[in-house]
């Protein structure tokens, strides 16, 4: 075995074994960890490096890893799981088990990545997995499939589609054909819903009119559907819905499967505006009703999470994204979520937080002069507050 393996190997076990710890930032609402828990250095060796020093004389990478990012999540028998999104050198992005006893540290990946069924030749890219434990029995895996869009000469143009997979174990995928929207031509973003509705399969989706643009799709839809092994949904309703001038004006999409709680679902999505620098993701959460979970019954103003410090910056810089959050029974409540692209990061908080969170924080006024209003009312309020401590 050439020598730099052993360096690479013990720089590897250095970072997977790092222990995590909360950051100082307080904002009474979640908690940062310091660490990423996913990131390009967690990527095995013999993921990247030919051993066999006959054809790899010089211990080179043959296979890098460019980034990892956006996971979904999932608890299973007291043990965190990751899907992560895993992108190769070579820009194609495929998912990857991780796995830990600690929801904070020490996920390491099984020794293969996912190897999906190969049902869609067209298919270019797969990302950003959401995996919802339904009560069917099943765990269903809701990623993004995406491929060039042929009828376009745009060397650029795709197409995206919701693909859907299922497994018991994490181990063995079924690929399900991909969900078909009959009113929207493209998909990203979708999630399956954990419960039936109306003794449907339910989705989120995400109605679009382009690859990039949302175009007329007002927010994040929701739909039903009989049969989840022929996945079609015809009417889309609008839950979330975007605002001209607030964090969802580009585009905005469902994030975590929701999180049941005693007051209604608990939805962690993201929003995005756009810049002179680009598309700005942030992340924020609503709730919906509990029998009709379409229905917005919470909405807090403006960003639960935005990038922050180091997180400002990676390949795709200035955004938060996620696709998965672990809401354990005792309240505990684990969201993972990406930093621009390029790593994966943990806050914790509790169903208890976050419900208060969403039901007691006002409502985004959406214009300066009433917003001001909004924080001097709170202001005022704390000012006598504040003589009465003297
Ligand atoms: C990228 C995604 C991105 C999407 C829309 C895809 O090609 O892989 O990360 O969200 O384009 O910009
Ligand atoms: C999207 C997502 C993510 C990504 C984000 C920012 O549309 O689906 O994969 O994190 O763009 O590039």
């Amino acid at each position: 075995m050439h020598k730099q393996y052993y360096v690479e190997k013990a720089k590897y076990e250095r970072i997977v074994d790092r222990q995590n710890k909360k950051t100082a930032d307080y904002n009474g609402i979640y908690d940062r960890y310091k660490f990423p828990v996913l990131t390009r250095e967690h990527i095995p060796v013999f993921w990247r490096y030919d051993l066999d020093e006959k054809t790899n004389p010089y211990f080179m990478e043959r296979l890098g890893v460019n980034a990892v990012f956006n996971s979904g999540a999932i608890e299973l028998d007291g043990k965190y799981y990751l899907v992560a999104r895993v992108e190769g050198a070579d820009r194609k992005s495929f998912f990857a088990v991780a796995e830990s006893s600690s929801p904070v540290s020490g996920f390491r990946f099984r020794d293969y990545p996912v190897r999906l069924p190969d049902t869609c030749p067209e298919e270019t890219n797969v990302y950003d997995m959401r995996l919802t434990k339904h009560e069917d029995g099943y765990i269903y895996g809701i990623f993004c499939s995406e491929s060039k869009d042929a009828k376009n000469p745009d060397l650029s143009a795709a197409v995206a589609a919701a693909g859907i997979v299922r497994t018991k174990d994490l181990e063995s995928w079924e690929r399900l054909p991909n969900l078909k929207t009959l009113r929207s031509p493209q998909q990203r973003n979708v999630v399956l819903h954990p419960e039936f509705v109306n003794g449907k399969y339910a989705f989120y989706t995400r109605p679009m009119d382009d690859f990039i643009d949302t175009g007329s799709g007002g927010g994040i839809g929701f739909g039903l559907c009989g049969d989840i092994a022929n996945a079609v949904i015809d009417e889309e309703i609008i839950t979330s819905r975007r605002k001209y001038h607030t964090i969802t004006e580009a585009k905005n999409g469902a994030g975590a499967v929701p999180i049941r709680t005693d007051r209604g679902w608990i939805h962690i999505a993201h929003g995005v505006r756009n810049t002179a620098a680009g598309l700005r993701y942030v992340i924020y959460a609503f709730a919906t009703d509990l029998q009709e979970p379409w229905k917005v019954i919470a909405e807090p103003s403006g960003l639960l999470i935005g990038p922050r410090g180091d997180e400002r910056v990676g390949d795709v810089s200035n955004v938060v994204f996620t696709n998965g959050a672990i809401a354990r029974r005792n309240g505990d409540v684990y969201i993972y979520y990406a930093s621009s692209d390029t790593r994966l990061h943990v806050a914790y908080t509790t169903k208890e937080r976050l419900t208060d969170y969403v039901f007691n924080t006002p409502q985004d006024p959406l214009r300066s002069v009433d917003c001001v209003e909004q924080r001097c009312g709170m202001i005022r309020k704390n000012l006598e507050i504040l003589k009465q401590e003297k």
